[in-house]
Formats: structure tokens, sequence, C-alpha cells
């Protein structure tokens, strides 16, 4: 069935809503299911459920918040039963669920307490199952929770295994803000020697490139630059320009130094502003 269409995984979850995935009347009912981090990319990788799991709330539809947490790493909150050693390697390793061997349907209102050894690692006293946290299997209308420690884990492997579909060009928006460029010099009369420094206050640039007399200089924000040379003479042909670039956009910004007389000691620079995409 996956095969029938499928978005790149690396780039796209892709979700399929089916019609029945194994036939209740077998006993195996199912209503969703999702592959784990590992299968990232694969053409395996996704979520398929039920039609009828659909609905308009995170409540109703606290099949596909189940298994989104499957896709971005979680375990169920009974993984691994009551051992709890260590809360990061037993259970579903995540320290603030405590440890459950339940997948009863607890009615709303109603608690269990399916594990005792929840002070051996994570929790100060005994705590009943989290019978509402998405991740177990309880009755739908009584699941509302995700912990903070669940958080963290699907953040982890969205920045580390999942991490291609951050790159997405689809997940930025369409209109690139604006590069304004804004810079200055410490000076625009140096002396022999003198070090003359950037001043960056360009807004929404990435990276800066910039170029002395046509040769890369520096891709520092606010480059230094001596001028240690009193014969050098600048014309207008020979830039010392910036460069902003974001993503695909460049704009430039040019220093067109110059002499009209060039001084014994001194170095007379013209300072020239000018934008061009
Ligand atoms: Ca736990
Ligand atoms: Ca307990
Ligand atoms: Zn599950």
């Amino acid at each position: 069935m996956k095969n029938l269409i499928r978005w790149n995984p690396l780039d796209y979850n892709n979700i399929r809503v089916v019609r029945e995935i194994s036939n209740n009347s077998t006993g195996t009912s199912v209503a969703g299911y999702a592959n784990f981090p590992g299968s990232h990319g694969s053409p395996i990788d996704g979520i398929a459920f039920e039609f009828s799991a659909v609905g308009n709330t995170f409540v109703d539809n606290s099949v596909l918040v189940h298994e989104m947490g499957h896709y971005l790493g979680l375990y169920h909150t009974f993984q691994g039963g009551c051992a709890n050693n260590d809360c990061l390697t037993d259970g579903d390793h995540v320290c603030d669920t405590p440890p459950d061997q339940s997948t009863d349907a607890v009615p709303c209102g109603l608690s269990i307490n399916s594990c005792n050894t929840d002070t051996d690692s994570g929790f100060a006293t005994h705590q009943d199952d989290m019978v509402q946290n998405f991740m177990d299997y309880n009755t739908p209308a009584c699941i509302n929770q995700i912990t903070q420690g669940q958080k963290d884990r699907m953040l982890f492997f969205v920045n580390n295994d999942k991490s291609s579909l951050l790159n997405l060009s689809a997940c930025s928006s369409l209109c690139e803000d604006e590069i304004i460029v804004d810079i200055s010099l410490s000076t625009l009369f140096p002396e022999i020697n003198e070090t003359v420094s950037v001043n960056n206050n360009t807004t929404n640039a990435v990276a800066y490139s910039w170029f002395l007399n046509g040769d890369f200089y520096s891709d520092q924000a606010e480059p230094n630059f001596n001028f240690s040379d009193p014969g050098i003479r600048y014309t207008t042909d020979r830039k010392y320009y910036c460069r902003a670039i974001k993503k695909k956009k460049t704009q430039k910004m040019s220093f067109e130094p110059f002499s009209t007389k060039l001084l014994a000691n001194n170095f007379l620079m013209r300072y020239l502003k000018s934008l061009s995409a």
C-alpha cells in the first residue's frame, strides 16, 4: 500500500488514512501504527491509521497524536513493564512518566497503580499510572497528556535522527526577510598604519564576504583593515566591498575608495553606499 503513493520520507511524514488496517473480527484490532526514527527516510517510514480515528480535536485525534509520538521516538508508557532502575534506559526511557505495565482501559476519573517501582528512579513518591497520557492505551476520551520528558525526547529525535525534516524548503517562509545593509567605517580618513574597523548593523544577513581589491579578505561580520601602505593609489575600479548573503539572495554594498589628491601621509577615502541585487 505504501508504494502506491509516497512523498520523500526524508522531507515529509507520510500519513496514510485507510479504511481498515487489520480485520477487527480476527481480534487483532489495530487503529494505527507508525515507524520509529530508526526507519527515517526508508520506504516504510510514516504513519497509517484508520479513518474512524480521524477527529476534530486533540482528544478525538488521540490515535494520530499517539502515532506521531512513535514517529518522533516515543515508546508506550507501559513499555518494558515495571523495571525502573534507570528511568532513561528502562521502561519508556522517559523519567517523568511513571513505570506502568497495564494496557487496560481505565474509566475516566479512576486510577490504577500497576507498578511500585516509581521511586527506584525518577520519582520521590509512588505514583499512579499516567492513564491520561497519549502514549498509554486507554479510553480516548480520558487521554490528554504529553509530559515535558516526552517532549524533550521527541525534540531530540527531531534534531538528530529526523533532522532532514527541518531542511525542507517548504518549511521556510515564502518571502525572505529583506536584507537591510547598514555598514559604516570607524574612519574615512585613516592615518598610515591606522586600523579601520567596520561597524556592521546589517539585519537579516546570515553570512558576510569581504573583498579588498577583488580578493577575498574576511568572512567576519566586522573585519578590520590596516592601511599600512602610503603608496597605494586606489581608483574607482578597485573596490572594497561587502556582500551580505542570505540563502540565494545577495546584496552588495560597495565602498569605492579613491584618491583625488594623494596626501603625504593621509589616505582619502570616499564612502559610497550602493545596493544591487
Ligand atoms: Ca518512564
Ligand atoms: Ca506506580
Ligand atoms: Zn502505540
